[in-house]
């Protein structure tokens, strides 16, 4: 790779020179006068920034990735201490939730489960400064077309006065709040629901559940529909699955280690069973398989708006397994492992 790398640098010849910081920032400034943001607003944002954030370039480019095996990861994610405060979450805003679940067709459960997962029910909604953090993302040349777009959406966001720049906080990747949108989705998906006039994904309860609830149905989430469930495959059955039924094409790593989509009369034929053992029931919709090592799950056509959410099967099935122990009478894990912040 590095010797292909090497002779392709020198095909191309030297880079040119990049422009300093200041010089880069001051291209940013006029794009973004350009767009109509106020002098003001790009003034206060780009003004102080004097130099990227070593420690960002530093995060970006040793972002773990989800290496536990999926049931471990879920297993890690959803401990005893996680589970409860769901469930108490979704008992305690339940009337809030109850209104954003009938104006977007989103299950409270489900709402809560993305809730906890991006932000430990919004007790970890980052402390980072999300302009400096995608400034120095989008200077930074590896992915600088893509953060560039970032920033200049991060500064139409003030522009709107939906937030101060003190308050316009998240990870250092640029997630932004207590649902953690990069400022791309937060002008598509973003909602204001308690009706203030500002939509604050970092502080009200309404403007947090409403905009997940929007990103998902924007996503394509069906109203009324599941979003799966965990079934028994043998080792028969996984060999001809294996054998016999295609990945799927996609943008991402996840997608393209599922399988297609098929009836549920066809994964009955293929053995597939319920967890204990017990047949399919007639309405399963047709559904495609996602399998860990021991564990296996049929997904219907929602569990797609959970990996637009974020594109990883041990996220979107903790999800979706997150919502489910929410219910009434669902199993607590009795294992207890110290709560881990793995993203
Ligand atoms: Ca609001």
């Amino acid at each position: 790779m590095y010797a292909l790398a090497a002779a392709l640098m020198l095909a191309q010849g030297p880079e040119p020179p990049r422009p300093s910081f200041t010089e880069w920032l001051g291209g940013v400034r006029a794009e973004a006068l350009a767009r109509g943001i106020r002098p003001a607003v790009v003034d206060e944002a780009l003004g102080h920034l004097d130099e990227p954030l070593p420690v960002v370039i530093e995060r970006d480019r040793t972002q773990a990735e989800t290496v536990l095996p999926l049931e471990k990861y879920i297993a890690r994610r959803l401990t005893p201490k996680v589970v409860k405060t769901a469930r108490q979450m979704v008992t305690h805003h339940g009337k809030l939730l109850g209104s954003v679940a009938e104006r977007y067709g989103v299950p409270p459960r489900i709402i809560v489960a993305v809730w906890g997962l991006e932000s430990a029910f919004g007790q970890f909604s980052g402390v980072r400064p999300t302009v400096a953090a995608l400034a120095t993302l989008a200077w930074d040349p590896r992915r600088s077309a893509l953060f560039r777009e970032e920033l200049c959406d991060a500064l139409e966001i003030l522009n709107r006065g939906d937030i101060d720049l003190p308050h316009m906080r998240g990870s250092w990747a640029g997630a932004m709040g207590q649902v953690q949108f990069m400022p791309s989705s937060y002008l598509k998906f973003a909602e204001d629901f308690d009706g203030d006039g500002r939509r604050d994904i970092w502080s009200s309860p309404a403007d947090v559940f409403a905009s997940i609830a929007n990103y998902l149905k924007g996503h394509g989430w069906t109203a009324g529909a599941g979003w799966g469930r965990e079934v028994k495959v043998s080792r028969e059955a996984a060999a001809k699955i294996a054998s016999q039924v295609a990945r799927r094409n996609g943008r991402c790593q996840a997608i393209r280690d599922m399988t297609v989509t098929l009836p549920a009369n066809m994964w009955r034929q293929l053995g597939v069973t319920l967890s204990n053992g017990g047949r399919l029931p007639a309405g399963t919709p047709d559904a495609a398989m996602v399998s860990g090592r021991t564990r296996h799950f049929l997904v219907y056509a929602n569990y797609d708006a959970l990996l637009e959410y974020n594109c990883a099967h041990a996220y979107a099935l903790s999800v979706g397994e997150l919502a489910d122990r929410t219910r009434e009478g669902s199993p607590v894990p009795r294992h207890s492992k110290r709560s881990q912040r793995l993203k």
